[in-house]
This record gives structure tokens, C-alpha cells and sequence, in this order.
């Protein structure tokens, strides 16, 4: 497929993608999320992904409120499913994925934000969820993902209030991770995270991300038995035989996975 909105760059397995529709503030238009579905369904080979929004004031400044004024309430089911697909595929991959936000995650920038890994942010980042000063609501998994980053009280405010919450007071509510003063240092940054994580065994943190989505929202006891089941699992890898066996021989360990 030829990306028109999005642009790819892959460096030393980090694939780098930003979202580049500078004239709408980076909003998410239908092309945009077929785009990333796209993209998301078909890409192989990265061992992590950097999600962004071109240089400028938004990172992704929500769904494209444009197009969504014309849709009919079939039409906007359908755009809300494919946004809930695009943000359920970045969650879902094997490998880590890390949101770098400079400037407006707002709306559906907040919830793709929301969907990666974890989140990097600059100051100049701002964050919120404005859906109801549109008469809309958090569709691409805001109402699900909000209030298990920040609690729920705090999403409740968010979300009723519209409020957008500056870099700094994100970081307080454990939105996002770290905070920097540039983009440049927050790439630098997210690039290193990504060579400690490329450090250990892939197949384990593989496997430590699907446990924790899976275990997401369940209770205490089916979270322990789904943790106990892939605890096994890494019983299984040549990973855990090799990195146990390196520590006891106080050796770097040679991941081949
Ligand atoms: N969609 C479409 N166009 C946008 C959007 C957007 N979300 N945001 C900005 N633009 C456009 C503006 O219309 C403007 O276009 P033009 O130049 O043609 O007039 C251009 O970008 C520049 O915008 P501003 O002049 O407003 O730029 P500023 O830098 O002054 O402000 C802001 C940037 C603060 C980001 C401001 O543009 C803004 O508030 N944007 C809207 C933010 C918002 O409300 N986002 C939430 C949208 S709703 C949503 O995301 C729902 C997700 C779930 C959907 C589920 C479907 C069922």
C-alpha cells in the first residue's frame, strides 16, 4: 500500500512511524486509520515501534472532526470500529511499541497514545479527552483505556470536563512515563529504553506483554492462572535456558529469539 499520511523509518530494528497530515494538526481521517491497520497487519521484522505525530504543534490532535460531522450513525459506527481495530492491533503487537507526544494528543490521539506500550512526552504535550465539547464521546477505546492509566475518578473528570492536562500534570497522574525538554531528547531517550529492552530475551518480554494485556481488567485469581499458564511457557524457550544458564556461568547471555 502507498502510505499517503503516514511516514515509515526504520533504524537499527525500530521502526519509526509518524502520523503527517500537517494542515489537519495530524487528525486521524479514515485514509489514516486504513493506513495504520494496514501497516499494522502487514509489518514484520521491527523489534520495537515508535509511534509520533510530524514536528509541529499536534501530535495527533483526535479523530478528523471534518469527516466525522458528515457521517450518518452507521458511518460512525463503522469509524469508531476501525479506530478500535487500529488501537487493539498496536496493543496486540509482539514487539514493545512507545508513543513519543509533542504537543496535542487530544481525543483519538489521546486513546492511540494510550493503546501503545507506554508514553514519552515532551512539554510542550498536552493531553485530553474533548469528545463531549463535540457532543461525541471517546470512541477509539478512551472510556475503556483512561481510567486504567489514572484511575477512575480522575478519567471520569477527564473525560465529563473535556479538560486537557498539560506534560507535567500528566506525568503526576502516571499517564506518561518521562518527560523532556525536546523532541530530540525524547527520541534519544526512547531509543535507549528500546536498546535495554533489545538486551533481554524477546520471547520473554513477548510474552510479559501478552500476559499483561490479557490480564487487563480480569481479577486477582484468573490473572494469577493466565501468568502461572505463560510462566510455563518461558519454561519452554531456549531463551530461558540460555539466559539462566549465562547468569550462572556470569556470562552476557546470547539471545538468538
Ligand atoms: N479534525 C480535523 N481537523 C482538525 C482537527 C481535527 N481533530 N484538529 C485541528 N484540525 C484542523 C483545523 O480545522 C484547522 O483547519 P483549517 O486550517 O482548515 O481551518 C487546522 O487543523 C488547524 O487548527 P487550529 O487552527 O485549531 O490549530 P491550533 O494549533 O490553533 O490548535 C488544536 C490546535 C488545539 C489541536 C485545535 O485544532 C483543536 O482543538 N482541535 C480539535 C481537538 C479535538 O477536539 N479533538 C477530538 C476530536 S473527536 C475524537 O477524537 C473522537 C475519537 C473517537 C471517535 C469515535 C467515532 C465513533
Amino acid at each position: 500500500m502507498d502510505y499517503q499520511t503516514l511516514v515509515l523509518d526504520e533504524h537499527d530494528g525500530v521502526l519509526t512511524v509518524t502520523v503527517h497530515r500537517p494542515p489537519a494538526r495530524n487528525a486521524l481521517s479514515q485514509q489514516t486509520l486504513i493506513e495504520l491497520r494496514h501497516l499494522l497487519t502487514h509489518v514484520t521484522g521491527p523489534r520495537a515501534i515508535l509511534l509520533t505525530g510530524s514536528e509541529g504543534p499536534a501530535f495527533i490532535a483526535g479523530a478528523d472532526i471534518r469527516e466525522m460531522a458528515a457521517m450518518s450513525p452507521d458511518e460512525g459506527e463503522r469509524f469508531g470500529a476501525l479506530g478500535q481495530e487500529v488501537t487493539r492491533l498496536l496493543e496486540q503487537l509482539p514487539v514493545p511499541v512507545i508513543a513519543c507526544v509533542d504537543g496535542y494528543a487530544l481525543g483519538g490521539g489521546c486513546e492511540m497514545a494510550m493503546a501503545c506500550d507506554f508514553i514519552y512526552a515532551t512539554r510542550k504535550a498536552v493531553f485530553g479527552q474533548p469528545e463531549v465539547l463535540l457532543g461525541l464521546i471517546p470512541g477509539f477505546g478512551g472510556c475503556v483505556r483512561l481510567f486504567r492509566r489514572v484511575g477512575v475518578a480522575k478519567a471520569r473528570e477527564l473525560i465529563y470536563s473535556g479538560r486537557r492536562v498539560d506534560a507535567v500534570e500528566a506525568h503526576r497522574l502516571g499517564l506518561v512515563n518521562e518527560v523532556f525538554d525536546s523532541r530530540e531528547e525524547m527520541f534519544a531517550a526512547a531509543r535507549l529504553v528500546l536498546a535495554d529492552i533489545a538486551a533481554n530475551s524477546p520471547t520473554a518480554v513477548t510474552i510479559c506483554k501478552s500476559v499483561i494485556n490479557t490480564v487487563d481488567g480480569l481479577g486477582v485469581e484468573d490473572g494469577l492462572r493466565v501468568e502461572l499458564e505463560a510462566f510455563r511457557q518461558a519454561f519452554t524457550t531456549a531463551d530461558m535456558r540460555e539466559g539462566t544458564a549465562a547468569f550462572l556461568a556470569k556470562r552476557t547471555p546470547d539471545f538468538r529469539t
